[in-house]
C-alpha cells in the first residue's frame, strides 16, 4: 500500500498551513521578540508601530481577554513577556497589519527598555543556584553502592550532548477566522490540537466549545509542534477574538530557529561497575538536564531518559537521578526519541570508557549484558526481549566479523585514512509514559454510496499515519482502499485527543479506528444474516462480498450497506481505545509503564580523512524490529529518515548560544543538518518479522523514534576512528563529533614531534 499521500505530494497539491487560501480582511501578524534573555521590562513603546503604514493593531500582555498562560505541564510560561523577560526570543508584542511586510517592517518600530539581569546557560550553574524546574527524580534497582564494592572494574567519568533543531520543513503557523456566536476556528500546524484548543480557549478566555482547531497536515513536526504549535494559534486567536478579523502568523525560518525550543542538552556523570566477565553489575548516573525558562514538556522527557538510561542492557544495580534546571535559553521541547536517546548516550559513553580502559571492544561488553525476556528495567517491568536476536542477525547477516577484518587491513595499509566501526543496539518503550495520555477515538461514517470517512485524533506530518488509519478501515471491512478517506483532525468531530507523539499514534488511533470499525462490521453482519436467512457467525465479508461460511454470494457491499441503511441500522461509530495492562506509580517510581519495547542492532561504519579531521559514514547496516510490519515501505522511511536525523544530532548539527543566551547558529548558513553527501552512502534495513502477540496495532510495532537512536552509533564509530589512527587519544564523550572536534581529537594527545600525522608526511607519503 502506497502512502496516500505520494500523488498530491509529488505534484505540489498538499495542503500546508500556508496554502490555505485567505479570506478577504485577514490580517497578518508578526511578533516582536525579547533581544535580552533575562531582564526586567521597564516599558514597550508601540507608539511609532501603531502609526506605521498598514498596522490595524499592537497587542501586548495588557490585552489578553483571559490568562497570560501557556505552560501545558506546569503553568510558569507567560504568552506575552509582561514584567521579565526570560530568554531571547519571548514574545513581547504582536503587530497586526494588513499585509505580511506591513507586520514586519513595523515590528521593527517598537521599543522597549530592559534592565538586564544575570544569564544562566549551563545547567550545572543552574542547578548549583537550585534554579529547578521540579525536584529530582531517582530510578533506583538494587543497591548500586554495595555492589560496586564487589566489581573488579569500576570507571567513571561524564558526557555531554548537545540539543538538536527541529527544522521541520514547514516552519510553525496559525490562522485563525472567526465564526458566528463568538466561535474561532483555527488552522494550526501543531501535533496536539487538543492542547492548541486548550491553550486558545486559556488565553482568550473562552470556552473549549468555542475553539475548533483543524489540522490537515504537517511538512514536519518532529516533537517541534507536540507543544510549541500553542504559542502561534494562541497568538492569532487572540488576535481574531479582539479585532474580528482572520489573522494569520506563518514565522519565518529565523523566527522559528530564534523563538521555538529544541531538543535538550544534557550535562552527564556516570559510574560503571564490570565483573571480570565483563557483566555489567552497577551503574550510576547523574545527569542534568537544560530545560531552558520554562517547564513546556521538560519534566516528562526529563522521566524518559531516566527510562532509557539503560538502553538494552540488564543491570541488576542502577541508580539514576535526573535534574531539570531552567535557564535562560527559549524553552526546550519534544524531539523525536524525547530524552530516550539522551539517557542512552550515557549508558554508551560509559560501556566506551570501560571498554578503553579494559582494551576490549565495545561491543563485547554490549553483547553480554544484553537484556533477556523476563529481565527487568530499572523500573519494574519485566521485557519481553527481541535484544539477543537483533543482535544475532545482524551479525550474521552482514557478517560482522568480516566487517571487522576489512577495517583492520583498510587500517593496516592506509595512513592517512582511517575507519572505525560501532556497534549500536536499541530498546524503546512505547506509551506516553503518562498513563493517561494512553487513550484515543475514532469516528467512522459509511455513506450509502458505499464510501467510507474516518476521522482520528492522529495528525499527519509525513510519518504515514493516515495511510495506516486507512489500512485499518480497509482490511477490517475487507473493501477497496480507494473507497475509503481520512478526513483532517478536527476537535469537533475528536475531542480531547492525546498529540501524535510517542510513536504511539498508529497504535492507539488505529485500534480505536478498529474497534469502531468492527462495531459497524458487526450490525452489517447481523443485516446480511438476517437477508440471506443465514447465521451471523458464519458471515464474512471478503475482497467486498458477502461469504456465507466459505461460499460466496451475490450480496456485494453496496447493497449490504444500502440495506442496511434501508433497515434504519446505523452505518456510523464512534470508538474508544485505552491501551490496557499500563500503569507507574511515582512514589516508588515502578510500574509497567509500556505497552512493549521496540529493539534493533545496527552496524556503522565510517571513514575520517585524518588530515582534514572531515569523514563519512560509509554504511548504517541495520536489524529492526517491526514485529508484523503492516507497511514495510512506510517503516523503511521511517528508519530511513529516523536513523539520518540521529545521526546529524551526534554529528554535524551544531547549536551554539552564546554566554548572553543568544543563539549564533541562528539561520541554515550556520546550522547544518545532513545532506546527501553526509548521509550514508549505504543503508541497509532488514526486518525482524516476528509472530508474537504485542499490543500494536495488526502486531505492527511503532517505528517513528526508535531508529533515531541507531544514529548514536555514528559518535562511537568516528571516536574509534580516531583511536584508530592515534591510540593514545581519548575523545571526550562531547557529542556532536564535528569535523573541528575529530580534527583535534586526532592530534589532542601528541606533542608535534610524535604526531602521526607529521610521522606519516616524514615517510614521503602522499596526501591522497
Ligand atoms: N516522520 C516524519 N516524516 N515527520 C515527522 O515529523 N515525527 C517523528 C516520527 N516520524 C515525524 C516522523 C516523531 S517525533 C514521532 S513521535 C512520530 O513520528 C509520531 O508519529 P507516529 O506516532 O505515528 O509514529
Ligand atoms: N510525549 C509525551 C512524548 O507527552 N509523553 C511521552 O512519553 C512521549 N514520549 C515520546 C515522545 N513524546
Ligand atoms: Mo515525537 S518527540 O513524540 O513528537
Amino acid at each position: 500500500m502506497k502512502n496516500i499521500d505520494s500523488y498530491t505530494h509529488t505534484r505540489g497539491e498538499s495542503i500546508y498551513l500556508d496554502d490555505i487560501s485567505l479570506l478577504q480582511g485577514t490580517l497578518f501578524a508578526a511578533c516582536f521578540d525579547s533581544p535580552i534573555a533575562h531582564g526586567k521590562l521597564i516599558s514597550i513603546d508601540t507608539g511609532e508601530a501603531e502609526k506605521s503604514k498598514g498596522v490595524v493593531k499592537v497587542l501586548t500582555y495588557k490585552d489578553i481577554t483571559g490568562a497570560n498562560q501557556i505552560g501545558g505541564i506546569i503553568p510558569d510560561e507567560p504568552l506575552f513577556a509582561d514584567h521579565h523577560v526570560h530568554f531571547c526570543g519571548m514574545p513581547i508584542a504582536l503587530v497586526l497589519a494588513e499585509t505580511d511586510e506591513a507586520a514586519r517592517s513595523a515590528v521593527k518600530k517598537i521599543k522597549v527598555e530592559i534592565e538586564p539581569l544575570p544569564v544562566i546557560t549551563d545547567p550545572r550553574v543552574a542547578a548549583a543556584q537550585n534554579e529547578l524546574i521540579i525536584p529530582p527524580r531517582t530510578f533506583k534497582m538494587g543497591d548500586s553502592a554495595a555492589a560496586f564494592a564487589n566489581c573488579d572494574h569500576v570507571f567513571e567519568g561524564s558526557c555531554e550532548n548537545n540539543g538538536q533543531e527541529h527544522l521541520y520543513i514547514e516552519t510553525q503557523g496559525a490562522y485563525a477566522i472567526p465564526q458566528e456566536n463568538g466561535v474561532i476556528r483555527v488552522y494550526s500546524s501543531t501535533q496536539g490540537p487538543t492542547a492548541v484548543q486548550r491553550a486558545v480557549s486559556k488565553v482568550t478566555g473562552l470556552p473549549m466549545h468555542n475553539i475548533e482547531i483543524d489540522v490537515t497536515r504537517l511538512g514536519g513536526g518532529f516533537g517541534g509542534k507536540e507543544d510549541q504549535a500553542n504559542t502561534w494559534a494562541a497568538l492569532c486567536a487572540l488576535a481574531t477574538h479582539i479585532t474580528k478579523r482572520p489573522v494569520k502568523y506563518s514565522l519565518s525560518r529565523m523566527e522559528d530557529m530564534r523563538m521555538t525550543g529544541k531538543r535538550h542538552p544534557y550535562s552527564s556523570d556516570f559510574k560503571i561497575g564490570l565483573n571480570k566477565n565483563l557483566k555489567i553489575v552497577a551503574f550510576e548516573t547523574t545527569t542534568y538536564q537544560n530545560a531552558g525558562a520554562a517547564a513546556d514538556l521538560s519534566p516528562a522527557v526529563m522521566e524518559r531518559t531516566l527510562f532509557h538510561c539503560t538502553n538494552t542492557y540488564f543491570i541488576p544495580n542502577v541508580k539514576a537521578t535526573a535534574y531539570s534546571c531552567r535557564t535562560h535559553l527559549p524553552p526546550n521541547t519534544a524531539f523525536r526519541g524525547f530524552g530516550g536517546p539522551q539517557g542512552m548516550f550515557i549508558i554508551e559513553s560509559a560501556i566506551a570508557k570501560a571498554a578503553d580502559a579494559l582494551g576490549v571492544d565495545a561491543c563485547t561488553i554490549q553483547q553480554k549484558n544484553l537484556l533477556n525476556t523476563g529481565d527487568e528495567l530499572p523500573y519494574g517491568q519485566k521485557v519481553v526481549s527481541e535484544a539477543h536476536e537483533c543482535w544475532a542477525k545482524a551479525s550474521e547477516l552482514y557478517d560482522l566479523a568480516a566487517i571487522q577484518n576489512k577495517l583492520k587491513d583498510f587500517n593496516a595499509t592506509n595512513p592517512l585514512y582511517k575507519k572505525g566501526i560501532a556497534v549500536m543496539p536499541i530498546c524503546f518503550g512505547i506509551s506516553f509514559t503518562n498513563t493517561l495520555m494512553n487513550q484515543a477515538r475514532a469516528l467512522v461514517h459509511v455513506y450509502t454510496d458505499g464510501s467510507v470517512i474516518v476521522s482520528t485524533g492522529a495528525v499527519e506530518m509525513g510519518q504515514g499515519v493516515n495511510t495506516k488509519m486507512l489500512q485499518v478501515v480497509a482490511q477490517t471491512f475487507s473493501i477497496n482502499p480507494a473507497r475509503i478517506k481520512v478526513n483532517s483532525t478536527n476537535t469537533y468531530r475528536i475531542a480531547n485527543t492525546s498529540p501524535t507523539a510517542a510513536s504511539a499514534t498508529a497504535d492507539l488511533n488505529g485500534k480505536a479506528t478498529l474497534i469502531a470499525c468492527t462495531a459497524i462490521l458487526e450490525r452489517i453482519k447481523t443485516v446480511a444474516a438476517a437477508e440471506l436467512n443465514a447465521a451471523v457467525e458464519d458471515i464474512s465479508i471478503k475482497d467486498e462480498f458477502v461469504f456465507v461460511k466459505e461460499n460466496k454470494t451475490e450480496l456485494d457491499w453496496n447493497k449490504l450497506v444500502f440495506t442496511t441503511y434501508n433497515k434504519r441500522v446505523s452505518l456510523s461509530e464512534h470508538g474508544h481505545y485505552s491501551t490496557p495492562g499500563i500503569f507507574f506509580d511515582k512514589t516508588t517510581e515502578k510500574g509497567h509503564p509500556f505497552a512493549y519495547h521496540v529493539y534493533g542492532t545496527s552496524i556503522t561504519e565510517v571513514t575520517v580523512d585524518c588530515i582534514r579531521g572531515t569523514y563519512e559514514i560509509d554504511a548504517v547496516k541495520l536489524v529492526h524490529d517491526f514485529g508484523s510490519s503492516m507497511n514495510p515501505t512506510i517503516d523503511k522511511g521511517q528508519i530511513e529518515g529516523g536513523l539520518v536525523q540521529g545521526i546529524g544530532w551526534m554529528t554535524m548539527e551544531e547549536i551554539v548560544y552564546d554566554s548572553n543566551g543568544k543563539l549564533r547558529s541562528n539561520a541554515l548558513s550556520t546550522y547544518k543538518v545532513p545532506d546527501i553527501y553526509s548521509a550514508p552512502k549505504e543503508i541497509s534495513i532488514d526486518f525482524l518479522q516476528t509472530q508474537k502477540d504485542n499490543l500494536a496495532i495488526f502486531r505492527s510495532k511503532a517505528v517513528g523514534e526508535p531508529p533515531l537512536m541507531y544514529g548514536i552509533g555514528a559518535f562511537f564509530a568516528l571516536r574509534n576512528a580516531i583511536k584508530n589512527f592515534n591510540a593514545a587519544a581519548t575523545p571526550a564523550f562531547d557529542a556532536p563529533m564535528t569535523p573541528e572536534k575529530v580534527l583535534m581529537n586526532l592530534y589532542g594527545q601528541n606533542n608535534q614531534e610524535e604526531d602521526p600525522a607529521v610521522a606519516v608526511l616524514k615517510q614521503g607519503q602522499s596526501l591522497t
